[in-house]
């Protein structure tokens, strides 16, 4: 067949600018502001009755697990509610009223769609039953459930090698769902399991598994709460984890202290009015007691420079370090220490780009502190030194002795709802060879024991052919991977597509030779079987298992769970001849829980009534028990410092979230802390670089990227001029995908270098 045309906006040009407007940027996070705009996009999208009885039930223990972020919920709900903004914002697109149909498919072709940006594609609406688009077809056609998995079934069967089929997870899957897919995709014979963590926290596993033994954080919500000083590095929570703050003002309120890197000064970190007070509503707290405006991709240098200084301190009286704790839990100071002494003060002070006083400010801080708990999110981990960044926070806090007590510890702010819990239960493209030895304890079969493709390995094997099936349990694969022409190819050459989703995106629009759309149930809706309601679980950023029950009306009487659409293609691709009764474990969420806490360490079998507040999952950090690393001991890391050797006229650009979007989902165009409204195609530069550039505010602009020879060009932004480090640009992603190449990623972790893109700008004809 000839391959169906598919076209990306940035790469054509030819953009029609929505109509920008341009206000200071705001100083205050959340408060009263915060809660109109979240219940006027609850009110546009859900009608005038649901949104407040689904928002009184959010993130409340008996109701449902905020679509959103992954941070935490408090022992005592706030009566005011406990969500934010960009939850209500989350919940109003998975629960609009708006449907895509089977008018929507007949009447606009898939070519027509892939021209639509990524905000028209998601405002269209909740997807109302099984579409099929057929090898010669130009549209989808609705198709029964039944047929469906049939056809992925058939496709599966064709291949050559169970190592010829991928099956993606995006992290809002339930635990259950999630633990099903994984277990399918092994009894198909395949480890290629990419998941969206390898584009976001996979640094952050790596890292931490490395040094100490566990690849998630050590900190319950309550250490942040006694911590004497948090450094929130490369994260802006105000946007994309507000009910962080809330954690952070409480932490101040207790006499600690908040310290902020980041390129930016980002709203949240600078001031916050708490939504969830009375009294948050109209006075504010300044959050930030010192922010470093660090360059981009300097953190490593700025942290050297920050334990150099503080080495110093202790030689002098022993007691800056917890030389106790480095002695009986640490392997590898003083190859540390030496490695430390080679690198000059002004070499890092000056590779960082921040102002001396302020890090002396932050040295005389941390010296006198052994509480300290660092939180970080993308600003660390998505450079190809991400790995790096994270060992380096590591070693600042094997130091201090900041681990395994209150108030102390890691603290990678996660990003999807469930995304730890995926991993957690099996989602993962290594082997585990106690994991694969349980499950043939309890279900009879033999794991496949060879290593699967991750997200970059994956795409690459769909773009030479090596892969021809791909299968994705949620997410937007085409839009938040790099290189988005080299994705699209990769998707395009595929013999199926499948797409387990709420609502219609781009991957759906840039489709295999076959492609299918199987419409899934939302976090909040009602999830019945013979009549009665169904809870799942998720598990939180900080290690916590707990329950989720919607309880909204489905969006179509013709959707299916999760679990149940995974145990459809189980069973019509091994019909009946597995030890794995598919139907019915599918059908019991109580079973596979129960099998869950067969296979998996510390699951328990949760019901309805007993640990519905939820519970821990083991974790050796908090117990200090590091017997699983060399020497039994935390490890430090000697890192290096990153190297660009940009030229004077390249730049580094860092791709961000808006205040509008979640991921790839555009919930609208306003970013409004940063005070840019009503568009997304911008570049935010530093206003001497503008001047050095001959750029004026609003001019057009091409971004263009250059690796191993080739160009790769996002066109048409327009320049705001804005607080930034000099050399350093920001511009919203997946705008700028097309710039990111597929052999650009972090070392060891292979996660795209979305935060540090070396680019040059050419004024746009
Ligand atoms: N509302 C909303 N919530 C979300 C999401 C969303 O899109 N919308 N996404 C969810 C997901 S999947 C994730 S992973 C998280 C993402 O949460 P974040 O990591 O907060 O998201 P980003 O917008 O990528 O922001 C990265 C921050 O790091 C800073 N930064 C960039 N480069 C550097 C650097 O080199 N050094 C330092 N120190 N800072 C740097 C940027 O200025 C920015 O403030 O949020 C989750 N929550
Ligand atoms: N340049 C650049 N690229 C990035 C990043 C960046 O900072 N910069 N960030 C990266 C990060 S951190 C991440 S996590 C990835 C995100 O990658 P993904 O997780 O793949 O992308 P999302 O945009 O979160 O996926 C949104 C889609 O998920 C589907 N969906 C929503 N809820 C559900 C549900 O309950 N069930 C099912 N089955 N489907 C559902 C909807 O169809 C929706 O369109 O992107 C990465 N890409
Ligand atoms: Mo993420």
């Amino acid at each position: 067949m000839t391959k169906r045309k598919y076209r990306d906006i940035s790469t054509e040009g030819n953009i029609k600018f929505s109509g920008i407007t341009l206000k200071e940027p705001e100083t205050y996070a959340a408060g009263f502001k915060a809660v109109k705009v979240a219940l006027k996009h609850a009110f546009k999208e859900m009608g005038i009755t649901r949104p407040l009885g689904a928002l009184s039930h959010m993130n409340q223990k008996g109701g449902f697990d905020c679509p959103s972020c992954a941070w935490p919920d408090p022992e005592h709900r706030s009566k005011l509610g406990e969500y934010c903004e960009n939850g209500a914002k989350a919940l109003a697109e998975e629960a609009t009223t708006k449907r895509v149909n089977t008018d929507f498919f007949k009447k606009y072709a898939v070519e027509e769609l892939s021209t639509w940006t990524d905000y028209e594609i998601g405002k269209s609406g909740r997807i109302e039953t099984p579409m099929f688009l057929d090898t010669e077809s130009s549209n989808y056609t609705p198709i029964s459930w039944q047929d469906a998995f049939n056809i992925v079934a058939e496709e599966l069967q064709l291949l050559n090698s169970p190592d010829e089929a991928i099956f993606y997870t995006s992290g809002r899957s339930s635990n259950e769902a999630a633990f099903l897919y994984g277990l399918f995709a092994r009894a198909f014979g395949t480890n290629n399991m990419p998941d969206c963590s390898n584009m976001c926290h996979e640094s952050s596993g790596v890292a931490l598994g490395e040094t100490l033994g566990i690849g998630k954080g050590s900190v319950k919500l309550e250490d942040l709460y006694k911590a004497e000083a948090i450094m929130v590095i490369g994260q802006n929570p105000g946007t994309n984890h507000p009910r962080m703050l809330s954690a952070l003002e409480k932490c101040k309120n207790n006499g600690g202290h908040i310290i902020s890197v980041n390129p930016l000064e980002e709203a949240g970190l600078t001031r916050f009015k708490n939504p969830q007070e009375v009294n948050g509503f109209f006075s504010g707290t300044a959050i930030s007691n010192i922010h470093l405006p660090v360059k981009i991709n300097g953190d490593v240098a700025l942290l050297k420079l920050i334990m150099k200084k503080l080495a110093i301190l202790d030689e002098g009286n022993k007691e800056v370090f917890d030389h106790h704790f480095i002695e009986k839990y640490t392997a590898g100071y003083q190859s540390f220490i030496n490695h430390l002494n080679q690198f000059s003060e002004e070499e890092l002070l000056n590779q960082c780009g921040v102002n001396e006083g302020l890090i002396n400010q932050t040295v005389a801080l941390l010296a006198k502190n052994k509480k300290i708990i660092i939180c970080w999110a993308m600003g660390l981990t998505q450079h190809k030194n991400g790995v790096e960044n994270i060992q380096e926070c590591v070693n600042l806090l094997l130091l201090k002795g900041s681990l395994g007590k209150p108030g102390a510890g890691t603290c990678p702010v996660r990003g999807h709802s469930n995304v730890q819990g995926d991993r957690t239960v099996g989602i993962m493209h290594f082997v585990n060879e106690k994991l694969n030895e349980n499950i043939k304890k309890t279900f009879l079969f033999d794991a496949p024991t060879k290593e699967g493709f991750d997200t970059v390995k994956a795409i690459k094997a769909m773009h030479e052919e090596r892969a021809k099936v791909f299968v994705a349990l949620g997410g937007n694969f085409l839009s938040a991977a790099s290189d988005t022409n080299y994705t699209a190819t990769a998707l395009q050459n595929c013999n199926l597509t499948v797409h387990i989703s709420t609502k219609l995106n781009r991957s759906h629009l840039v489709p295999g030779k076959k492609a299918l759309i199987l419409p899934t149930l939302g976090r909040s809706e009602q999830d019945k079987k013979n009549g009665t309601s169904r809870f799942l679980t998720v598990e939180n950023s900080m290690g916590k298992v707990h329950q989720t029950k919607g309880i909204l009306k489905p969006a179509s009487s013709n959707l299916k769970s999760e679990p149940e659409i995974i145990g459809g293609i189980a069973n019509a691709y091994f019909k009946g001849e597995h030890p794995v009764n598919w139907l019915e474990l599918s059908a019991n969420y109580h079973l596979i829980r129960e099998k869950m806490g067969a296979v998996l360490s510390g699951f328990k079998k949760v019901s309805e009534k007993s640990e519905a507040g939820g519970y821990y999952l083991p974790n050796n950090v908090r117990e200090l028990d590091f017997s699983m690393l060399p020497q039994g001991k935390a490890q430090f890391t000697n890192c290096n410092l990153p190297l660009h050797n940009l030229n004077e006229n390249e730049f580094l650009l860092m791709t961000i979230r808006s205040h509008d979007q979640f991921n790839t989902t555009i919930y609208g165009l306003n970013d409004r802390y940063r005070g840019i409204y009503n568009e997304r195609r911008v570049v935010l530069m530093n206003e001497e670089d503008m001047k050095k550039h001959q750029l004026k505010k609003l001019d057009i602009v091409d971004l263009v990227s250059n690796y191993d020879g080739i160009e790769r060009i996002a066109k048409q932004f327009l320049v705001v001029p804005y607080k930034i480090p000099k050399q350093n640009l920001a511009a919203y992603f997946p705008e700028t995908n097309v710039l990111i190449p597929i052999n650009q990623y972090a070392d060891k972790s292979y996660t795209p270098i979305s935060k540090s893109i070396k680019v040059s700008i050419k004024k746009a004809k």
